[in-house]
């Protein structure tokens, strides 16, 4: 029987890098390890491309969270255990979600028992975000509703991964470490870097020996906090193909990135995760993120050299309205292929706010 695991946790917390991080680990360990990308939107998600491109045994769930198709997450996850013969199956839901232990485990649990053996629930904190609900109250320039979906998303864990410890000093981390474990005592916490691979063997260990207790937790789910807070989020997601006399495609998607900043920061806005990955000619890629208006871009592969043409997705999840969303996106695409003097094909957009009307 296959292992599952779904990690939830907040916009640009590690997500995505720590099932990687932990799928090489299993790996090392000659352990095959399936990973399974859900977001909201269509198609064209940065995540689902990377994982593929990074060579792990990936497939996505696109256009709603998992726990509302439950048959079709159900048909990935047998293919992966049966097809692929995967020991270890991750998957997360959308960064801005909640209720996951409800409506993927419990309906597991009661729906398909014995199939499926459950790793215990686990949410991914980033250290920066948590100053927001610490007793420092940090402004990152997020609204106050979002407080409760950071707060919802640790009391619903059985298992905490401080992600991004390698930003930390020792002290630091275990100031945070107690801060975790003291205000969420239902979950057991772990330090890691999923970048720098520190933490995960410890963390592993945990995972693969426990079993979820499959707790019940009221978080207050589809409650009014639980709505004002989705209504601060808007969803874009653009395919397009730049073709130029040849250009520098890091110095483009750096300045699409900065031009898009500076648009939601004029607007007081900002993007809790903003990602793009672009591919050459040759199949090389870059991909980069920012996890908000006021952070410096940070790169996970960049392109060695100058090309001709480069096909971009670009994924935003924005504290923004979807109008005023897709007009930033919009004219800061625009304004940058003008800038290096390059052609643009447009081939997919999507923009939505979480409860915009007429959306479902
Ligand atoms: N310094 C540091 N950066 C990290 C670490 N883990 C992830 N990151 C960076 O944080 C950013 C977000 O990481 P992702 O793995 O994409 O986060 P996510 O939770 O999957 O994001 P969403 O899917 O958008 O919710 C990227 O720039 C990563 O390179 C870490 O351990 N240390
Ligand atoms: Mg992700």
């Amino acid at each position: 029987m296959s292992r599952y695991v779904v990690f939830g946790g907040f916009l640009g917390s590690g997500k995505t890098t720590g099932m990687m991080a932990f799928a090489d680990v299993l790996a090392a360990r000659g352990k095959k390890a399936a990973i399974l990308v859900n977001d909201l939107g269509a198609k064209n998600l940065v995540d689902g491309s990377f994982t593929a491109w990074k060579g792990y045994l990936s497939r996505d769930i696109t256009g709603d969270c998992i726990c509302y198709q439950t048959e079709n997450l159900v048909d990935q996850l047998r293919r992966f255990r049966d097809a692929d013969g995967a020991d270890m199956i991750f998957s997360d839901i959308p960064g801005c979600g909640i209720g996951a232990l409800d409506h993927v485990y419990h309906k597991l649990n009661r729906d398909y028992p014995g199939e499926f053996s459950l790793c215990p629930f686990v949410a991914v904190v980033d250290p920066e975000r948590l100053r927001v609900i610490m007793p420092e109250h940090a402004d990152l320039h997020l609204p106050t509703e979002m407080e409760y979906l950071f707060d919802a998303q640790l009391k619903e864990a059985e298992v905490i991964l401080l992600n991004k410890t390698d930003l930390l000093t020792p002290e630091r981390t275990d100031e945070v470490l107690d801060f975790l474990r003291k205000g969420y005592p239902q979950a057991a916490v772990f330090g890691i870097s999923a970048k720098e691979h520190t933490g995960l063997e410890e963390a592993l260990d945990y995972l693969m020996s426990h079993d979820s207790s499959l707790p019940a937790v009221d978080i207050g789910y589809g409650g009014r906090d639980f709505m004002a807070a989705e209504r601060t989020m808007s969803w874009y997601n653009r395919q397009f193909f730049v073709k130029g006399p040849c250009f520098d495609g890091n110095g483009f998607t750096a300045r699409l990135m900065d031009q898009i900043r500076a648009g939601l920061k004029a607007a007081g806005r900002n993007v809790p995760h903003l990602k793009a990955m672009g591919e050459d000619e040759e199949g090389n890629i870059l991909k980069v993120s920012l996890t908000g208006v006021d952070y410096a871009l940070e790169w996970a592969e960049k392109l060695k050299r100058e090309t001709p043409s480069l096909k971009v997705i670009l994924n935003a999840r924005a504290v923004c309205e979807s109008d005023r969303l897709d007009e930033i996106m919009d004219f800061a695409l625009r304004e940058t292929a003008r800038q290096f003097g390059v052609k643009l094909h447009i081939y997919f957009t999507e923009c939505f706010g979480m409860m915009d009307e007429g959306r479902v």
